[in-house]
C-alpha cells in the first residue's frame, strides 16, 4: 500500500495490519515520507485510536528502527528503569537511579529534556558544571560496570523513528494519544533491554491527563505493551496537582534531591522514590512484598549509599572530583557550585489561614516563561531560575509570612506573572486541604 492509502485506511477507522505499520515506520526512519504525510497519519491515529495489537506492532517497529542495547549475560534480571509521564518538580530519577545502583542493580536511565511546563531530568543534571549527558552505547556499558547507574540523553542511534514522530507530535497537537505515547515510551524502554520497568503515570491538574480514568487507560496500555515485549512492567498512578517536593527549577531541584539523599526529606519525594523503587523490585521478582522493596530503597537513601553512587555517577559523567565532593558533603554551600540567580523575591501570604492549595501548573507555566523551560526544542534554559515553596499543604500560616521564594534573572517577572503566582496560593480557614503534595493513587501490577 502507498502512504496515502495507509493514511486513508486509518482515517476511515480501519485497523492497520502489521505490514502497514512496518511500512509506515520504515518510511519514517528512512525519511522517504513527507512531514505532512507523517503528521496526517499521527492525526488519524489520534482521532481513530489503535487496538492493542496495532499498538504493540507500532512499539516493536519503532524499537527496531535503531540500535537495541545489549548487556553482559551476568546482568540478566538486574537491568531496571523508571519512567515518568512528566510532572512539576519531578526529581525522583535523581534519587531513585543511584538508590537502585546502591542495591546492586544496573540502571541505564535514558531521560529527556523539558518541553512545555514539565521539566526534564537532563536539564536538571546539566546545571551541575561538567555533567555530560551525551554518552555512547559503549560508554553506557562502562558506566553501568563501574558505577551501576547513568542518566543520559537518547543516543543518535536509539529509536530514530521516535525522534521524528515525537518532534512532529508537538507541532500537530497529537501528543495526548494513548497509542502514540505508549509506543514512544515503551519502544525506548524496549531498546534498553530491561528486565523490569516501573512507570510513574501522573494524574491531575499539572499532568498531561487530568482525570483518573484516562490516566488509568494510559497506565494499562503501557503495562500491557511493556509486558508483551517481555519487560516486567508495572505502573503507579500518582497525584500531580501541586509540586513534587518544594523546589521547581533545574539547579534548585538538584539541591533538593541531594538534600533528600542526605536524609533531609521532603516526605512526599521520599514516599514516591521508595514506592516506585519498591514496586520495581517487586515486579522484578527481587523481593516478595512491596514493604521489603520499599525498605531496601529507603535504606539506600537514608543510609547514604545512594549519595555515594550519585557522587560516583557525577564523576564518571564528567564532573570534577572536587565539585562532586562539595555537592555531596554535609552542610555545603550549593550555590557556590551551582550558581545563584542575581535576584530573589519572596511572596507574602495575604491573610491568616491554612494552605489549602498551591497550583503547580500555574507555578510551572510562569517559571517556564522566566527561563526554567523551553517552548521550542533546542532553546537554552537558565539553570538557576526557579522557585522554592516555603509552606506545605495543610500548614497554618500568618498574614505577611513568606510562602514562595522566586529566583530570577532576565526576563524579570511581569506584574501579570506575579499576580498569577499570587493567585496560585489558596488559603482557607480549616484544615481541609483539597489537594495533596504528590501521593500514590493506585497501582497496576503485571
Ligand atoms: N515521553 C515520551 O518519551 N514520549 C511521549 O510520548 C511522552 C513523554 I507524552
Amino acid at each position: 500500500m502507498s502512504i496515502p492509502d495507509l493514511i486513508r485506511k486509518k482515517r476511515d477507522g480501519q485497523a492497520l495490519s502489521d505490514e502497514d505499520i512496518r511500512t509506515f515506520i520504515q518510511a519514517v526512519t528512512s525519511k522517504t515520507i513527507q512531514d505532512c504525510q507523517t503528521g496526517s497519519m499521527l492525526m488519524a491515529v489520534w482521532q481513530k485510536g489503535m487496538n492493542d495489537a496495532e499498538t504493540e506492532t507500532l512499539t516493536r517497529a519503532m524499537m527496531s528502527s535503531g540500535e537495541v542495547l545489549s548487556w553482559p549475560t551476568e546482568w540478566a534480571g538486574l537491568v531496571l528503569d523508571k519512567h515518568s509521564t512528566g510532572g512539576v518538580g519531578d526529581k525522583v530519577s535523581l534519587v531513585l537511579a543511584p538508590a537502585l545502583a546502591a542495591c546492586g542493580y544496573k540502571v541505564p536511565m535514558i531521560s529527556g529534556r523539558g518541553l512545555g511546563h514539565t521539566g526534564g531530568t537532563l536539564d536538571k543534571l546539566e546545571s551541575i558544571p561538567g555533567f555530560n549527558v551525551n554518552q555512547s552505547a559503549a560508554q553506557i556499558v562502562d558506566l553501568l560496570t563501574s558505577v551501576g547507574c547513568c542518566i543520559v540523553g537518547q543516543t543518535e542511534t536509539l529509536v530514530p523513528a521516535d525522534r521524528v514522530l515525537y518532534s512532529l507530535r508537538d507541532a500537530t497537537s497529537t501528543v495526548d494519544s494513548i497509542p502514540l505515547i505508549t509506543a514512544s515510551i515503551i519502544s525506548k524502554k524496549g531498546a534498553e533491554s530491561l528486565s523490569a520497568l516501573v512507570l510513574d503515570v501522573k494524574v491531575g491538574r499539572s499532568a498531561l491527563f487530568k482525570d483518573l480514568e484516562s490516566a488509568k487507560e494510559l497506565a494499562q496500555s503501557l503495562v500491557n505493551v511493556g509486558n508483551r515485549l517481555g519487560i516486567h512492567t508495572g505502573a503507579v498512578l500518582t497525584c500531580m496537582d501541586a509540586t513534587i517536593g518544594r523546589c521547581v527549577g533545574n539547579s534548585l531541584e538538584v539541591m533538593e534531591a541531594l538534600e533528600a539523599r542526605k536524609g533531609h526529606g521532603p516526605h512526599d519525594l521520599l514516599e514516591l522514590v521508595t514506592t516506585l523503587g519498591g514496586v520495581l523490585l517487586l515486579i522484578n521478582g527481587s523481593v516478595s512484598d512491596l514493604s521489603e522493596g520499599r525498605k531496601q530503597i529507603s535504606n539506600a537513601v537514608i543510609g547514604g549509599t545512594a549519595l555515594s553512587k550519585f557522587q560516583a555517577m557525577m564523576e564518571a559523567q564528567g564532573v570534577a572530583n572536587n565539585v562532586a565532593g562539595t555537592l555531596c558533603s554535609a552542610h555545603t554551600d550549593y550555590y557556590s557550585v551551582l550558581g545563584k540567580c542575581k535576584y530573589q523575591v519572596e511572596l507574602a501570604t495575604p491573610a491568616d489561614g491554612v494552605v489549602l492549595d498551591v497550583d503547580g501548573l500555574t507555578l510551572a507555566e510562569v517559571l517556564q516563561k522566566l527561563g526554567v523551560g523551553r517552548s521550542k526544542v533546542g532553546q537554552p534554559v537558565n539553570h538557576c531560575v526557579g522557585a522554592e515553596l516555603l509552606v506545605s499543604l495543610g500548614q497554618r500560616v500568618q498574614r505577611g509570612s513568606s510562602w514562595l521564594r522566586l529566583h530570577y534573572e532576565d526576563p524579570p517577572p511581569s506584574p501579570d506573572q506575579i499576580n498569577r503566582l499570587e493567585n496560585a496560593l489558596t488559603l482557607g480557614s480549616h484544615d481541609e486541604t483539597r489537594h495533596t503534595h504528590s501521593s500514590v493513587k493506585e497501582m497496576l501490577l503485571p
